[in-house]
């Protein structure tokens, strides 16, 4: 620790039990001079005579991880495995105890402890795969060791956090209380006299539950398709199963080691700090509450949106224009509670709970005490503007009023109102209740304290926030209306249907482009740029599409589009045979492409139109053009995005 660094590490002594306080805002990460400080302490504890110790973090949790900044510099010592082994080989009993997020090398450090307790509403977890990385202090060890084999490769492969109360119920934790937790702690240290070595305990094998090994290989082969870290937990469970825990520690230590230096994990980190920066507020803005929600128009996007807000909490008003629109949208939204409880994904009582929050209404004084409405219908400026005007006369001075437009013009909306400064977009992508992708969408107008409050907002419902400008499509369906261009170039060019899906397939995305176009419509496309205002003067211009929209061919809801949908399955013979009569007309000579070549071409379409929105301040970064397409497109999250993709090939790493 050097002269300047503060030791944010506290020892105090209270009934001969040592309680180590660490506070190391924001989330006291595990960085070099925490590890630095809390070996200090340890040590300086077993002197003092004392016959237990309890570690704890002030602030909003205990350690969230090691310092993720750390990574891709030279180690210090105490590395976070040497800490964790002075832990626990501790004379004396040491109690972790556990409030907020104890994640990744937090839990593996609270593992290393020999007792555990949690407040309730702890969530914990070992999240390392998220990052590309596995744990490395420990965690493929001592979790199996506590909790068994499967629940620990389910935590680990998964990277999703478990409650205090799953954790008790697992064996993950010893208590779990309501309040106090620092007392609590220190009374259960009290009755403390032994150390309990989680390390000492027998490591569950494989053996024992034949079928496991080959359930988890194929959920890594399917579910973890591609993922190096998720390969790498199940191998180093496998591959310790019967080494001495050090040689084990050693094993593990150096499979994440690997992780650490290899490209998934590098583009992951990257994802993770820029999300971070995406929906950053501007500096010093005033940041309003948000109370009370309103959404206008029942419809699949309006009602997917009044999902997410009474899911998180919020009370909604959901305005339709009469009463048959609003039953069909209350009933989807009744629908959806339904499914979602008898699918187990939410429990009965959080779903009564959330549909309680919800009111429908056909009247607009209804929205008077709303602080923020979110319009979501037709798109079309006309019915914008007539819903805008109504608003603004009805709702209070103080509101909010957001638009989930996709493409049209926010700026024209503000203006027809008294309060320009307070009307932004909320761009949800589909399903609304589902992605976490929202464009917060400034106007000119958009005040500072709008945006602050809308990206806060934005953040409470569980969305993730980029900021973007207006233009037509605003960021992501701007550059995504760039790659379903080039998509059209390469199959009048020669690539086939199925050939430009398997190749953006097999590149990682979720869907390939041509099933994609077929599943939102293409008809969608094609009645949006008949509306759009300066449609380029290019005979190829989407000339795909219309052609198949001529020819009735819309998609998944006419039973045809790029593909069949009935009986016959596969790239349709029609579609294909418009492809090629409208390529003769434009007078293109048609040749064979390979994947390498449609990837390329497609990725340079993104990126090309990124660096002109950049350019024309729509969006501030490139990495908020690689949080969009990551999040709202299904770009793979371990190859950073389409412009960090950009960056790797012009630093020669491909
Ligand atoms: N290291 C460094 N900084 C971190 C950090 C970390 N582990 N976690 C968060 N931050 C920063 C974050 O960048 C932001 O900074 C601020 O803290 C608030 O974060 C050895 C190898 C804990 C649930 O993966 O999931 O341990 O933008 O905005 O929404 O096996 O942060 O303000 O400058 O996210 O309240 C494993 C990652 C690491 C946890 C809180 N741990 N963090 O969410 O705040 S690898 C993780 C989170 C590891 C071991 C392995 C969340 C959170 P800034 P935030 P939040």
């Amino acid at each position: 620790m050097t002269e300047t660094e503060r030791n944010p590490v506290v020892c105090e002594v209270v009934d001969q039990v040592a309680l180590l306080r660490v506070d190391a805002p924001p989330v006291n990460a595990l960085s070099h001079v925490v590890r630095s400080g809390l070996a200090d302490a340890l040590a300086k504890a077993h002197g003092a005579g004392v016959t237990a110790a309890v570690i704890l973090c002030e602030g909003r949790t205990f350690f969230a991880g090691a310092d993720i900044r750390e990574f891709g510099k030279p180690p210090k010592s105490p590395v976070l495995g040497e800490l964790l082994q002075q832990i626990e080989a501790s004379t004396i009993p040491v109690v972790a105890a556990m409030h907020g997020n104890p994640l990744g090398g937090g839990l593996e450090l609270a593992m290393a402890c020999h007792y555990r307790i949690a407040l309730q509403g702890t969530q914990m977890g070992l999240p390392e795969v998220n990052l590309g990385l596995m744990p490395g202090a420990g965690g493929t060890q001592r979790l199996p060791r506590l909790v068994g084999l499967e629940e620990a490769a389910q935590i680990m492969l998964s990277g999703q956090p478990v409650s205090a109360q799953h954790a008790l119920e697992i064996g993950l934790v010893d208590r779990v209380c309501e309040t106090e937790l620092p007392a609590q702690a220190l009374a259960f240290a009290q009755e403390l006299d032994a150390p309990r070595p989680t390390g000492l305990r027998a490591m569950p094998v494989f053996d024992d539950q034949p079928d496991l090994l080959s359930r988890l290989h194929a959920m890594v082969q399917k579910k973890y398709r591609g993922l190096a870290a998720q390969a790498s937990v199940l191998e180093c469970l496998e591959v310790t199963q019967s080494l001495p825990i050090d040689e084990a520690l050693k094993e593990e230590r150096q499979r994440f080691l690997q992780l650490v230096q290899g490209p998934q994990s590098s583009a992951l980190r990257y994802q993770f700090f820029a999300e971070r920066q995406a929906g950053r507020a501007p500096q010093d803005a005033h940041v309003g509450e948000i109370r009370s929600t309103a959404v206008v128009g029942a419809g699949t996007m309006g009602s997917g949106i009044a999902i997410s807000l009474i899911d998180a909490g919020f009370p909604v008003h959901l305005l339709e224009i009469d009463g048959d629109a609003l039953r069909r949208g209350l009933q989807r939204i009744d629908d959806h509670y339904r499914r979602v409880v008898d699918g187990g994904y939410q429990t009965a009582a959080a779903a009564t709970a959330a549909r309680g929050r919800l009111t429908g209404t056909t009247r607009y004084t209804d929205l008077a005490d709303s602080d923020l409405v979110i319009e979501a219908a037709f798109e079309d400026l006309e019915v914008k503007r007539t819903i805008f005007t109504a608003l603004d006369e009805h709702c209070k001075a103080s509101a909010l009023l957001a638009s989930n437009t996709s493409y049209l013009d926010i700026d024209a909306l503000g203006r027809i109102t008294s309060r320009p400064t307070q009307v932004l977009g909320l761009h949800f992508f589909s399903p609304a209740e589902r992605m976490k992708l929202l464009e917060v969408i400034r106007t000119g107008a958009t005040s500072d304290a709008a945006l602050a409050t809308a990206l806060a907002f934005a953040r409470k419902i569980g969305k993730l926030p980029v900021t973007v400008g207006v233009c037509y499509g605003f960021a992501a369906n701007r550059t995504y209306a760039a790659y379903n261009r080039e998509v059209q170039n390469l199959l009048l060019e020669g690539a086939g249907i199925e050939q430009v899906d398997a190749a953006m397939r097999e590149f990682g995305m979720a869907m390939g482009p041509c099933a994609v176009t077929d599943l939102t419509g293409i008809d969608i496309g094609v009645m949006a740029r008949r509306a759009q205002a300066n449609r380029p003067d290019d005979p190829r211009y989407f000339a795909v599409s219309d052609a198949l929209y001529n020819a009735g061919l819309l998609g998944r809801k006419s039973g045809e589009g790029f593909y069949c949908y009935g009986n016959t399955r596969g790239a349709s013979t029609q579609a294909q045979a418009l492809i090629d009569s409208t390529a003769q007309g434009l007078g293109i000579t048609r040749r064979a492409m390979d994947a390498d070549t449609i990837v390329g071409r497609l990725l340079r379409a993104i990126q090309n139109e990124a660096e002109h929105a950049i350019a024309e301040g729509i969006v501030e970064r490139e990495s908020d053009i690689d949080i969009i397409w990551c999040n709202g497109y299904g770009f793979p999250r371990h190859l950073g995005g389409p412009m960090y993709q950009r960056s790797l090939s012009s630093e020669g790493v491909t």
